[in-house]
């Protein structure tokens, strides 16, 4: 496969390279873009130095597949543009998410959706990713009618600048803000921009992106998403509510055979999933299970993954991965 990533010099950028290498990915030849200001820069790939190259290059050389990560107005730009010459774009932006006549998919759960026809694929926000992962198999055997989740974000999920504004704060130095606030020794219930139902985008994804992953408005999801001065691993605390009762071990032992899903659930051990332990892995981890004894039918969890790599470069290239195999490409 002829592979261009783009925004390769970027945060979920690296990520992809480091995925990408580790899974072996099937690359013939590799692009690595970026804006106009990194051109020329050099970068490794498997022990190799490749040169960045802009934007228009890449399209000339008319790549199978191209992996944007470079914000939403560069996919709005320019993924049509590869997808008119021929390749199959893999979008992490939110730029096409909820537009009808995309798919937006994690490939545990909606890749057999897939068609030759796809040319341009989305990839879910990270939160809904790992959300949605520790839901499909509860929402199979279940059916969900509501669920209610509340988010602790670690700064990655914004940024460089919002990564290096925690750095400064650690360190005692002063700098450039990312927030509108100190992110050390604090909580920030503000994740993106403002909507003006009061609500962030941040929330309105995990509101929105689960019902067309699952193809689904038979339920709904409440958000309350949250900064925390985490550098990297994305939390929430989950309450959802089914439309059948459950039996507690059989939700474990069905998380348990989930293939992506690790379950960590033992009180007496004090077992539960944490951020700092799930840096570098491509699973999604679950625990605190129980169930909420104030409401019928109704279950609480608590699920972290590393928002850098399953909630972008992974699922990512998963799909990537997917179409290969299916000679979708
Ligand atoms: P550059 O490093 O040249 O700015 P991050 O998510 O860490 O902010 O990274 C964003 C990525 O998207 C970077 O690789 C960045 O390149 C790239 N990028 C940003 N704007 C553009 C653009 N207009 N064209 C191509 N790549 C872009
Ligand atoms: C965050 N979820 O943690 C965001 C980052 O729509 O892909 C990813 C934004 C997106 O702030």
């Amino acid at each position: 496969m002829k592979v261009a990533v783009v925004g390769a010099t970027g945060m979920v950028g690296e990520v992809m390279l480091k995925v990408l290498a580790e899974r072996n990915f099937p690359i013939s030849e590799l692009l690595l873009v970026a804006s106009e200001r990194s051109v020329g820069k050099k970068l490794r790939y498997q022990d190799k130095e490749h040169t960045v190259i802009g934007l228009a290059d890449a399209l000339a050389a008319k790549p199978d597949i191209a992996i944007f990560s470079a914000g939403g107005e560069t996919s709005l730009e320019w993924a049509p543009k590869f997808a008119e010459a021929g390749t199959t774009v893999i979008d992490n932006s939110s730029a096409w998410r909820m537009d009808p006549t995309k798919k937006l998919v994690v490939p545990e759960i909606n890749a057999k959706e897939l068609t030759k026809a796809d040319k341009i694929i989305a990839n879910p926000n990270c939160s809904t990713i790992q959300m949605v992962m520790a839901l499909a198999p509860l929402h199979n055997a279940y059916k969900m009618k509501r669920v209610v989740v509340s988010t602790y974000q670690s700064v990655s999920g914004t940024g460089v600048k919002a990564v290096k504004q925690l750095e400064n704060e650690i360190a005692g130095v002063d700098g450039e803000m990312a927030y509108p606030y100190p992110i050390g020794r604090n909580a920030l219930p503000h994740c993106d921009v403002f909507e003006a139902n009061g609500y962030t985008k941040e929330e309105m994804k995990l509101a929105r992106e689960p019902q067309k992953i699952f193809n689904d408005k038979t339920f709904s999801v409440t958000a309350t998403a949250v900064r925390i001065p985490t550098s990297g691993g994305h939390s929430e605390a989950v309450n959802v509510e089914f439309e059948k009762d459950f039996d507690l071990a059989d939700v474990r032992k069905m998380l348990h055979e989930t293939p992506g899903i690790i379950l960590q659930d033992n009180t007496d051990t004090n077992t539960y999933p944490m951020p700092i332990y799930a840096h570098d892995k491509d699973d999604v981890f679950v625990g605190r299970l129980r169930r909420d004894e104030t409401q019928p039918n109704t279950l609480n969890m608590w699920i972290v993954a590393d928002n850098l790599r399953k909630g972008a470069a992974t699922n990512t290239i998963q799909i990537a991965e997917y179409l290969v195999e299916n000679k979708l490409v």
